[in-house]
């Protein structure tokens, strides 16, 4: 296969690449531009040089795999600095996504021409890393330093449209891009070509601009260093000459491709890609996915619901009542109006996401649908009940799923007629935001059932991670642990507060008490109880102290904290102090209490991969990040307190 090929139209040549599966920017491929550039200096015939791709996209960055090897020739600097030098004009035909290196060889080329479909970005700060190439060098001679700030501190790319208005693209086309390209690179001949990107000049907003953005970049960052530093090589480029500005830019980059997390941010990149594809599907085809139906419109199903209507899926909501299901459309409906709020959604997206709903009380109206997910009571008489409905109403062929967070799948699965189409899917709150989907096969459940659950995953844009049976599964499983470690810090004498804080420094949004003051500590406290009611020997937890006493979280007004009327500001609590006075017994604590309590994670997590219940330690990570909130750059438990 030609990595690099070029053929003629007149006096434009065409260099397309193909590199499957995304032309990602290897050495091979690197040389192979290098010696184009050269062989089209050298053809008189050739006035104008488009650079197109093969395949699902444009170049779509260096090649990550070869991250943890030695920089080889041609460095990618040089070579972008060596189109930009050619004697002819190149012009970049952008389709898919030219992303991080692809972005920085088209901004090489005097031209960037792109599919209306398309999207171009500099996403280097998820790795780690940041641009090495001269994209926060040429970005700000390009579309401006505040463009250049966002498109590099943040690392999301920007569609067509926005990148055309804002000057990183030239033109927006559709249909033929190679003709379109071609036709394009001919009109420019006629008019004078514009500065390369390097010789172009870059005006420095001044120092109130650059203290507002370090302050905004910080905040968001949280800990992340790329994002801060990436800052600091666009200010370089507004500041400084620009072969100073890319010396910069380029040890920047050499020093944090080096990084903890940057090895962190590539594992996660690497795992997310290997979750929705487990090789132990092998070749099994999953069942079609055309119709949905969800059972209970309330917390879950409701956005089990949205999150299939986002998906494209029509979805019949079956509730127990018209009064139920007259609150489980309004849950619906709430969610899509929030969407509107935020700008997600226009109007009409979200009634059209409505316009997909059928509401029904009556089973019957699920004849039609490839896959049905209960939510309903975590009860398992009323499971069995919905199951025993569903045996009777749906398709032989549907996959039947249930959503449930602790009950055995076998045990709601019994005395169904063919369990080989039962499967867990476990979906976290809000199923319509949050991305990870742990799918629990019964030891009944069917390949092809198992390969439908995976292509739900793909279909709804989740992170699939298949987990056995036992309590929790793998996520719960690793809170519980999670939790009754910061409770036995607490009856050591570590303050609530200081355990928090830990975490968060640490990388969490919160920790591990604001989270259950946040999502109220009853639900944990009903799972208990109802494990006591079933005969388990289940201690009593500190947290039962506080439900019991009317304590379940915000929404009473105080849990692990004392909140003010109508306020979210945890306050530590005096009542909490008097009401475990008698549980503490002071012991030295841990000299660092986030490293403990991510040890925790990582006991329990190594636990779970002993048993079976993960098929690897990658998919644990996931599952922290993408169900817990993780800090991503640090890689998940396990690969944080693995020595490297
Ligand atoms: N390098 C190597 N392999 C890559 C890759 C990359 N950059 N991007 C994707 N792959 C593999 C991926 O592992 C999977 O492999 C297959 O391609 C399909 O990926 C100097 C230093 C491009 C939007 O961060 O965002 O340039 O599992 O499933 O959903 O400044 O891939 O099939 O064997 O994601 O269609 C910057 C990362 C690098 C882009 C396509 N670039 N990739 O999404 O396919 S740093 C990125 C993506 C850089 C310069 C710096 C997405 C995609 P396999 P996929 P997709
Ligand atoms: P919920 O109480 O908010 O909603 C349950 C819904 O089921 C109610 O609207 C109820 O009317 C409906 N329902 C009850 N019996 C029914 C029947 N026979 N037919 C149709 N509808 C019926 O509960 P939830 O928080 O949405 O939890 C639902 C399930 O999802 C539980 O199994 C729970 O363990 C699981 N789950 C919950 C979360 C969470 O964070 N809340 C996360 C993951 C999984």
């Amino acid at each position: 296969m030609t990595m690099v090929s070029i053929d003629r139209d007149g006096e434009i040549a065409v260099v397309t690449v193909n590199n499957p599966p995304v032309n990602a920017l290897g050495q091979a491929l690197r040389q192979g531009l290098w010696d184009a550039v050269a062989t089209l200096d050298a053809d008189p015939a050739v006035r104008a040089v488009v650079l197109i791709c093969a395949g699902r996209t444009f170049i779509a960055g260096a090649d990550v795999r070869e991250f943890g090897l030695p920089p080889s020739e041609p460095h990618l600097p040089d070579l972008v600095n060596r189109i930009e030098a050619a004697t002819k004009p190149w012009i970049a035909a952008i389709h898919g996504a030219a992303l991080g290196g692809g972005f920085e060889v088209a901004l090489g080329c005097r031209f960037r021409v792109a599919l209306d479909t398309a999207s171009v970005g500099l996403p280097e700060v998820t790795l780690g890393i940041v641009p090495g190439a001269s994209g926060t060098v040429r970005t700000p001679r390009v579309a401006g330093v505040a463009a250049a700030v966002d498109l590099v501190t943040t690392g999301k790319p920007a569609r067509a449209a926005k990148a055309q208005a804002i000057g990183l693209v030239d033109a927006v086309l559709t249909g033929d891009l190679r003709a379109g390209a071609i036709a394009f690179a001919r009109a420019a001949l006629t008019a004078p070509l514009p500065l390369p990107a390097s010789q172009r000049p870059v005006t420095d907003p001044g120092p109130d601009f650059w203290a507002e953005q370090q302050a905004a970049v910080s905040k968001r960052a949280r800990g992340e260093v790329a994002p801060l530093r990436a800052l600091a090589c666009v200010q370089k480029a507004a500041q400084a000459p620009f072969d100073a500005a890319l010396a910069f830019e380029r040890a920047t980059f050499l020093e944090l491709r080096a990084s903890d997390q940057a090895a962190a941010l590539r594992h996660v990149f690497f795992a997310e890609r290997a979750a929705p594809r487990p090789p132990h599907l092998g070749e099994t085809q999953p069942l079609p996915l055309r119709r949905a139906g969800v059972i209970g419109g309330g917390t879950m199903g409701a956005g089990i619901a949205a999150a299939l209507r986002d998906a494209g899926l029509p979805v019949v909501l079956i509730e127990r009542d018209a009064e139920a299901l007259a609150r489980g459309i309004a849950n619906l409906q709430a969610i899509f109006d929030g969407g509107v709020k935020r700008g997600k959604l226009t109007p009409d997206q979200a009634a059209a996401r409505m316009a997909g709903i059928t509401g029904a009380t009556d089973y019957a109206a699920l004849a039609d649908s490839d896959l049905v997910i209960e939510a309903v009571f975590e009860e398992i008489g009323v499971k069995r009940a919905v199951f025993a409905e569903l045996a009777r109403h749906c398709r032989a062929d549907a996959v039947l799923a249930t959503n449930t967070s602790y009950l055995d799948p076998r045990a709601i699965a019994e005395g169904l007629p063919d369990p080989g189409r039962f499967i867990g899917l476990h979906f976290f709150s809000p199923a319509n935001v949050m991305k990870l989907l742990e799918i629990v096969p019964t030891p009944d459940t069917a390949p092809a059932t198992l390969a439908t659950g995976f292509a739900l995953a793909r279909a709804l844009g989740k992170i699939p991670v298949q987990a056995g049976i036992c309590e929790g599964f793998i996520g719960n499983r690793i809170l519980k642990r999670y939790r009754a470690a910061a409770e036995a810090l607490l009856r050591q004498g570590v303050a609530i507060a200081e355990i928090d804080a830990a975490m968060r420094g640490y990388g969490f949004a919160m920790g591990p008490f604001e989270a259950q003051d946040l999502g109220g500590l009853d639900i944990a406290f009903l799972q208990r109880e109802g494990a006591r009611a079933a005969g388990q020997n289940v201690p009593e937890t500190l947290g039962d102290i506080l439900v019991r006493a009317g304590r379940k979280g915000q929404k009473t007004g105080g849990g692990w904290y004392d909140y003010a009327p109508g306020q979210r500001q945890p306050q530590p609590s005096d009542t909490v102090a008097a009401l475990l006075a008698g549980q503490i017994t002071p012991k030295a604590p841990p000299a660092d209490i986030a490293a403990h309590l991510v040890g925790e994670m990582a006991a329990e997590g190594a636990a779970i991969l002993a048993e079976g219940i993960a098929l690897n330690a990658a998919d644990i990570d996931l599952v922290e990040i993408h169900g817990y909130g993780f800090p991503r750059w640090r890689g998940g438990p396990i690969f944080a307190t693995t020595p490297r």
